[in-house]
């Protein structure tokens, strides 16, 4: 499954120099906080280092990167010439987005997704990981020694808290809360990160998330919830994609849900459909009927506007509940 250790992967990065970091499409928080803690890393070591993440990173996330949002290739300054590709949290060459023709020039994939694709030449993944930044913890404890900076712990701390839903869901283990005791004891700020993921909401994102609860439905008796968002919708409430990124975790909440699924359709016409498992179903396994993944309780894909209609219900078909 993986190709290099720990070790070999510190040694790599230690030999080389002018890294670009690729995040995954839609960003989250965290191929971001790996991302920019192994810059920050990267860049303490005297090593030259650049993001590189094919969308905006959101408005509610702008809190891990000091308020700028655009990482696009070309804002790295025009002299500098990548020599090292690295991606972290990106599971597939289609995740890349519109960098998708970078994804074979990555030279090494950092990831916790069991559905990685190995795209790279070099690659770890770790899918009993909660998330990316565990392995990217263990890559950067090793490459300072154990000095962590105050900067890198929250970055770090972030990514964790966020792939957990606040340290709650199935995936976090001892093993999570033991990085997560120490980036705290490095200088993580923890109440403040957490109240940024968790609490402080946009005007239109809690206006986004209303819609979905007052036009949710439900099949199979209660276990399956799910609700879409097209186009006409985000105009005509004035909420944006990124609005609608907590949606999914609201229309799982309803007691009895077993599965939730959310379909927005996105500017390119094209319907993104994001599902959650209370645990009983693999949605990796139903995303990847149509080319999406994931985890066993978090994952999705994307689908043309004929298709969408009838993935929905393939879907639900294929939870294989009974009405
Ligand atoms: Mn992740």
């Amino acid at each position: 499954m993986n190709n290099i250790t720990i070790h070999g992967i510190c040694k790599a990065l230690m030999k080389n120099d002018n890294f670009l970091v690729f995040t995954h499409e839609n960003p989250d928080a965290d191929t971001i906080g790996s991302c920019f803690a192994l810059i920050v890393t990267l860049r303490l070591l005297g090593k030259t280092a650049y993001p590189a993440c094919c969308d905006r990173i959101p408005a509610s996330l702008a809190f891990m990167t000091e308020g700028d949002r655009e990482f696009h290739i070309d804002n790295a300054p025009a002299d500098f010439t990548p020599e090292y590709y690295v991606s972290v949290d990106v599971a597939s060459t289609a995740q890349f987005g519109s960098y998708r023709d970078y994804a074979s020039r990555i030279d090494l994939s950092l990831d916790h997704h069991a559905t990685h694709e190995n795209f790279s030449k070099y690659y770890l993944t770790d899918p009993h990981a909660a998330a990316c930044a565990e392995i990217v913890y263990h890559v950067i404890d090793r490459l300072l020694n154990g000095k962590i900076t105050e900067k890198i712990a929250s970055l770090l701390y972030a990514a964790l808290a966020a792939d957990t839903g606040g340290f709650r869901y199935a995936n976090t283990t001892p093993v999570t809360h033991k990085i997560a005791a120490n980036l705290i004891e490095k200088g993580a700020s923890h109440a403040e990160i957490c109240r940024n993921l968790f609490e402080c909401k946009t005007k239109t994102a809690l206006a986004a998330e209303a819609f979905a609860m007052a036009n949710v439905s439900y099949c199979c008796g209660g276990k399956i919830s799910y609700v879409t968002i097209t186009k006409a919708d985000k105009q005509a409430h004035g909420f944006e994609d990124e609005d609608t990124y907590d949606v999914i975790n609201v229309i799982r909440r309803v007691d009895g849900v077993k599965v939730a699924i959310f379909m927005r359709e996105k500017d390119d016409g094209t319907f993104k459909i994001s599902t959650r498992s209370a645990g009983e179903i693999d949605v990796s396994k139903l995303c990847a009927i149509f080319g999406g993944g994931g985890h066993a309780g978090a994952a999705g894909c994307s689908v043309t506007p004929e298709m969408a209609e009838s993935a929905l219900q393939r879907i639900i078909k294929e939870c294989g509940f009974h009405e």
